[in-house]
């Protein structure tokens, strides 16, 4: 039974966000999370009346707020919960949380700069690398603190430390393996010298580029949407909206998956500043059971199968009315 719980989620970000949290509270338990089951791991975490939880890099999933709020009232009064993230968050859920969390949330940075910034005085020197590799997984590699900081290292050997870590968590099963790689991070191992690291890393660059042919093949377009649907391999979804939408010219790109009553999809922009998640928000109200949203350059949604064709002819049109 942990006294000190970390909970993060599975990307680079979520991981070098959680590391860095682990090197502030040596021996935490540390688990990995998603905001869809967040509040379901915090009401498991609860029965153990921990004495701190740190939460990084979990967005507030909207249709699960009033879950949320139940589960972390079933702390003790003197369980510490942080909280530190930098999706984006309605005032009024940013009030609630408030209330029973240390809420750290800026949008702009990484959880992991975000992470690192609170607890600066009291890490490792290594710790601001993890920072660094959190910010380029996530696309944040342009504020202040990371400009700084790239200045002090050679930025081109951080990217490539960055991009070992991107490339490979494409091939792990996060569960699993992805838990040794938050303890070699802790330990200030670089991922250039974990052995299955680089060699998972070469091999999802491999398959990368075979994806890229495979959509440049493959992928349709409604309106100024672009889109790859059930692609014969697994991940790659962020990518794979990316190159969707350059394939077929778009400001828009999806990958979807369907399964018997459901499509899920990665969403990324081209040339574009529309924001995403406040699309999402405005186009989802009107699909009955989707769900969805993210940051401004990156989202997700999930919604029913048939409603595949009419969401992408609807997002199409938000996105020609918004020019
Ligand atoms: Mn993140």
């Amino acid at each position: 039974m942990a006294d000190k719980v970390v909970l993060s989620h599975g990307d680079l970000d979520g991981i070098t966000s959680g590391a860095i949290a682990l090197l502030k509270y040596p021996g935490s338990e540390f688990y990995f999370t998603r905001p869809s089951q967040v509040h379901q791991d915090l009401f498991r975490v609860a029965k153990d009346r921990p004495r701190l939880v740190h939460i990084s890099d979990i967005a507030i999933n909207e249709r699960r707020f009033d879950d949320l709020l139940l589960a972390l009232d079933r702390f003790p009064e003197s369980t510490d919960i942080l909280w530190t993230d930098h999706h984006p968050m309605s005032k009024e859920h940013r009030k609630q949380l408030e209330r029973r969390v240390d809420l750290f949330h800026e949008s702009g940075p990484c959880a992991a700069e975000l992470v690192y910034r609170k607890f600066e005085q009291d890490l490792p020197e290594h710790a601001v690398r993890l920072a660094l590799y959190g910010a380029i997984g996530d696309y944040c590699d342009d504020t202040p603190f990371a400009r700084l900081h790239f200045d002090d290292i050679d930025k081109r050997t951080l990217y490539l430390e960055a991009g070992l870590l991107v490339q490979a968590l494409q091939e792990i099963d996060y569960r699993s393996e992805s838990k040794d790689l938050v303890h070699q991070l802790t330990l200030g191992i670089k991922p250039s010298s974990m052995n299955d690291i680089v060699d998972l890393a070469m091999k999802a660059t491999r398959i990368e580029h075979e994806v890229f042919r495979y959509v440049q093949s493959n992928a349709k377009k409604t309106g100024v949407v672009g889109y790859i649907l059930d692609m014969p391999v697994n991940g790659y979804r962020g990518k794979s909206a990316k190159f969707s939408a350059y394939v077929t010219n778009s400001k828009i790109g999806i990958s979807a998956r369907s399964s018997e009553d459901e499509v899920d999809m990665s969403i990324r922009r081209r040339r574009t500043d529309l924001d995403l998640n406040r699309a999402l928000n405005d186009i989802l109200v009107s699909f009955d059971g989707a769900s969805g949203g993210g940051h401004p350059a990156a989202a997700g949604a999930s919604l029913n199968r048939d409603d595949f064709p009419k969401f992408l002819q609807t997002f199409s049109d938000y996105v020609k009315n918004g020019d």
